[in-house]
């Protein structure tokens, strides 16, 4: 219906055509006889910028008038990836650009493949947000959110003799998806000192004074919804050094050095992502990084507040503001900081205001992972905040005495101060404390927390405060987008596109999973999917692989906890295997090709001692004679989300691996099954949900379950602790040098034989073997592999993070769409 409503711009090829020729004439000063596949591609996204924007620009309009309530989504990362195909198509436009480019003499197949990832993520945590964004705009939502313009995203991962090498990623040369906006600029302070006075009424009042003041710009990215005119919103902020007198008298006192010296001090603050993922570092660079985005957004957000002239206690009728993970949780501090110390506010009415505003999303429940700042720190960096925090903290185990008087205990354990050396501020008790919901991401997870971590705040807060929300992810890019020859299949049957804004509607290929011409068409695109795959591993490693072995995929970042070293056992299990058959007995065997891909943490050792082994076994097993296609081992460089869109389509089977327990959600999962590709996996994350949905016959899980791994852990420290017989095996083939030199892997062997095997691999080694046997079984029979495809995909319209993002807004948000009225 959408068409209906008028739009600006270009409708048809031809003008789409002419707005590319007078970009590329005029915004690139370039001449059409010079026109390259990077000019076209900037020209091309210049006249689709053009479109968003103004729908971006009437999307603000109708917001503003309509008064409506709005979501803020406060994340230090957005994984977005690439913005022009996503354009395109959710403008419903990708023909008229096609038709275009090719009148043009481009492909626009090379022309998408010139846009560089923006990579403002290290991984689900930061794709979560991304779909939700998606989402948001897709379903009307009046939503925004908040990040920083890191001038390095994540960083590119070279293999250099089977090592990884980081290499920055400069991704801003040019970007035509950001607006700057000179003038939407906020100071924000840092360090000083806090001054009390009292008022005329004898109340005391704090001033945080002196210290150093740096500047946010805002830069804007229309996110556009799909087959939907709505526009919203990413608001990114980068820092520059203020432009008040200080550096200007430094400057004309001739200090000049002493002045860009600053300057730059400033921009450092927006300069980097942090690339650890699921570690906690401490680094005071990373607490400015927080507050200064938190400081500017929330600036942002109150600004537009006041231009409604409401009374303070409506402000959380007008504003939602959720927390992907703890990483913004300076914001509850902040703005109670704004209502007291700033608007005058007493404590309990802004606190009120603070808790009724504010939700939690948590992430994970490693420990190492969850974020806890020295006091030490925030007295230098944040002495108001620190006060502040102080008396919440205060005021809370004030409440909990009464609840539960005499319980020193308690006390001490849900502390937001950790009475340790030196003390601490845990940030997620600070956030629990702040929100009025707290929410896992998938239903183990949500349950884990509410028993283990934050147990103790269940009984303080009740069960009500604590809630589940399943991840989802977006099918406009995890479908349409990577695989748009399953995307018409699927809607040559299940009535058009509608599946693309309801998922379950997927349901209605359920009974086409025994159509034998449906299949037939079903295998061929997976199959177009792997020789596509399979010609991106010839170009860039220069191996072949046979697109009808089983491609066998684990994408995702390195980590112990996800288990990579099992997948790597397993195949090194696997090649001894097969060198111990005779050629008779190889040739029945089904051919695999294991396919690797991720980035470690520059600091995390183990992570890239695990890259460098997948690299040698893949060069071991690669050039051996005796194995061919039988097995194949694949590590690809540089995996990041424009690359998931290449290989997740291609996959027939995917490691979802992790310690029961230890993977939040996952959402690769749910985008690999949607994709048409079965699992292996443990009882972990979403893995749990997806076999609920799918049925458990279509689904390969083994291993260890959740309650049950504190027991077993407990047995190897302090009982006995015998390395299972095949593991044994693969760790005498890696120590006697098969895949190189030894001592390499000397840690991550003596992680599971000597050290207590924390993650269980040893446990679960032989399921895992056992559970790869029923594989290769079952893929064997073709027929009945396709059909659990089919049956799988159907089933999947629960993953959406439309359900998701629906879920959020009516149990947390309390928001509603906001449709456009033709
Ligand atoms: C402070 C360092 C740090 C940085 C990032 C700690 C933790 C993180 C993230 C929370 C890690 C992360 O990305 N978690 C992932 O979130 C996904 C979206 O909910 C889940 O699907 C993954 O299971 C979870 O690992």
């Amino acid at each position: 219906a959408w068409t209906k409503h008028q739009v600006k711009g270009f409708t048809d090829a031809d003008g789409f055509e002419k707005e590319v020729v007078r970009h590329v004439e005029t915004s690139l000063a370039r001449s059409l006889f010079n026109c390259d596949e990077g000019a076209a591609y900037s020209a091309a996204a210049l006249a689709f910028r053009d479109r968003l924007i103004t729908e971006w620009n009437k999307t603000q309009q109708r917001q503003t008038f309509s008064d409506t309530k709005r979501v803020y989504y406060l994340s230090l990362e957005f994984l977005m990836g690439r913005a022009f195909d996503n354009a395109i198509l959710n403008l419903g436009l990708k023909d008229v650009a096609k038709e275009g480019l090719t009148e043009l003499g481009f492909r626009i197949e090379d022309i998408i493949e010139q846009e560089h990832d923006a990579a403002l993520g290290n991984g689900g945590l930061g794709r979560l947000a991304a779909c939700f964004l998606d989402s948001l705009a897709s379903l009307d939502y009046p939503a925004w959110g908040y990040g920083l313009r890191y001038r390095y995203g994540i960083f590119k991962q070279e293999i250099i003799n089977g090592y990884q090498v980081e290499v920055p990623d400069y991704w801003l040369d040019f970007n035509p998806w950001e607006f700057p906006r000179h003038d939407v600029t906020v100071d924000i302070q840092f360090y000083g000192s806090v001054r009390k006075s009292q008022d005329e009424n004898g109340k005391s009042v704090a001033h945080w004074e002196g210290g150093e003041i740096v500047t946010a710009v805002a830069y804007d990215v229309p996110i556009p919804g799909y087959a939907t005119p709505s526009t919203n919103n990413l608001r990114l902020w980068s820092s520059k050094a203020s432009s008040g007198e200080f550096d200007f008298q430094k400057f004309n006192n001739g200090e000049y050095e002493s002045s860009v010296a600053d300057q730059q001090r400033a921009e450092t603050i927006s300069a980097v992502l942090y690339p650890n993922d699921n570690l906690d570092r401490g680094k005071e660079l990373r607490l400015k990084q927080q507050y200064f985005w938190v400081a500017a957004s929330l600036h942002d957000i109150v600004r537009r507040f006041k231009k409604s002239k409401r009374q303070w206690s409506e402000f959380p009728d007008q504003v939602a503001i959720q927390l992907n993970d703890t990483h913004p949780t300076l914001a509850i501090v902040e703005l109670q900081r704004i209502l007291v110390d700033i608007e005058g506010l007493e404590w309990d009415a802004a606190w009120n205001i603070v808790t009724s505003t504010f939700g939690y999303t948590n992430h994970t429940v490693l420990p190492e992972a969850l974020e806890k700042w020295p006091v030490g720190l925030f007295q230098h960096l944040l002495p108001r905040h620190l006060q502040i925090i102080y008396d919440i903290n205060l005021f809370f185990l004030q409440s909990v005495e009464k609840k539960f008087p005499g319980d020193r205990d308690l006390l001490t354990r849900v502390s937001i101060i950790e009475e340790s050396q030196p003390k601490m501020v845990r940030m997620a008790f600070l956030a629990i404390v702040g929100s009025h919901k707290v929410n896992g991401v998938a239903e183990l997870h949500s349950d884990l927390i509410q028993t283990t971590i934050f147990r103790d705040f269940v009984s303080i807060f009740g069960a009500d405060k604590f809630t589940n929300v399943t991840n989802g992810i977006t099918p406009r890019r995890w479908l349409h987008q990577a695989n748009p020859r399953l995307s018409e299949l699927i809607a040559s049957k299940a009535g058009g596109h509608d599946f693309l804004k309801d998922l379950t509607l997927l349901n209605k290929i359920e009974e086409y999973a025994g159509d034998k011409e449906f299949k037939k068409e079903w295998a061929e695109i997976k199959y177009a999917n792997k020789v596509r795959l399979a010609r991106y591993i010839k170009q860039t490693l220069d191996v072949t692989v046979n697109p009808a072995a089983l491609f066998d995929v684990q994408v995702k970042r390195i980590h112990e906890y996800k288990r990579q070293q099992l997948n790597i056992f397993g195949v090194i299990h696997r090649y001894l295997t097969l060198k111990a058959m005779s050629p008779e007995e190889r040739k029945k065997q089904q051919p695999r090709v294991s396919i690797f891909g991720g980035k470690a943490a520059p600091g995390y050792w183990m992570a890239k001692q695990i890259i460098h082994l997948i690299n040698n076994v893949g060069a071991v097993v690669n050039k051996d004679a005796d194995i061919g296609d039988l097995l194949k081992v694949i590590f690809l460089e540089d995996y990041n989300v424009s690359k998931a869109e290449m290989i997740i389509p291609a996959s027939d089977l995917s490691e979802h691996i992790s310690t029961a327990g230890t993977e939040a959600s996952g959402t690769s999962n749910m985008k690999f099954v949607l994709n048409g590709g079965l699992i292996i996996g443990t009882c972990d994350g979403a893995n749990i949900e997806i076999t609920r949905e799918i049925g458990q016959e279509n689904i390969f899980l083994f291993g260890t379950l959740s309650e049950d791994v504190e027991e077993l852990r407990h047995q190897h420290t302090y009982g006995s602790h015998n390395v299972d017989s095949n593991l044994t095996k693969v760790f005498e083939a890696i120590q006697n040098g098969t895949f190189g030199e030894p001592n390499d892997f000397g840690a991550m062997v003596a992680a599971v034989r000597d050290h207590g095997d924390y993650y269980l691999v040893s446990d679960d080694f032989q399921s895992y073997i056992d559970t790869q046997n029923m594989v290769d079984t079952e893929y064997r029979n073709q027929d009945e592999w396709v059909t659990k495809c089919i049956r799988s995909v159907a089933r999947m319209g629960f993953f959406s993070s439309d359900r998701c993002i629906n879920e959020y807004a009516e149990g947390i948000w309390n928001v509603e769409p906001l449709a456009v009225k033709n």
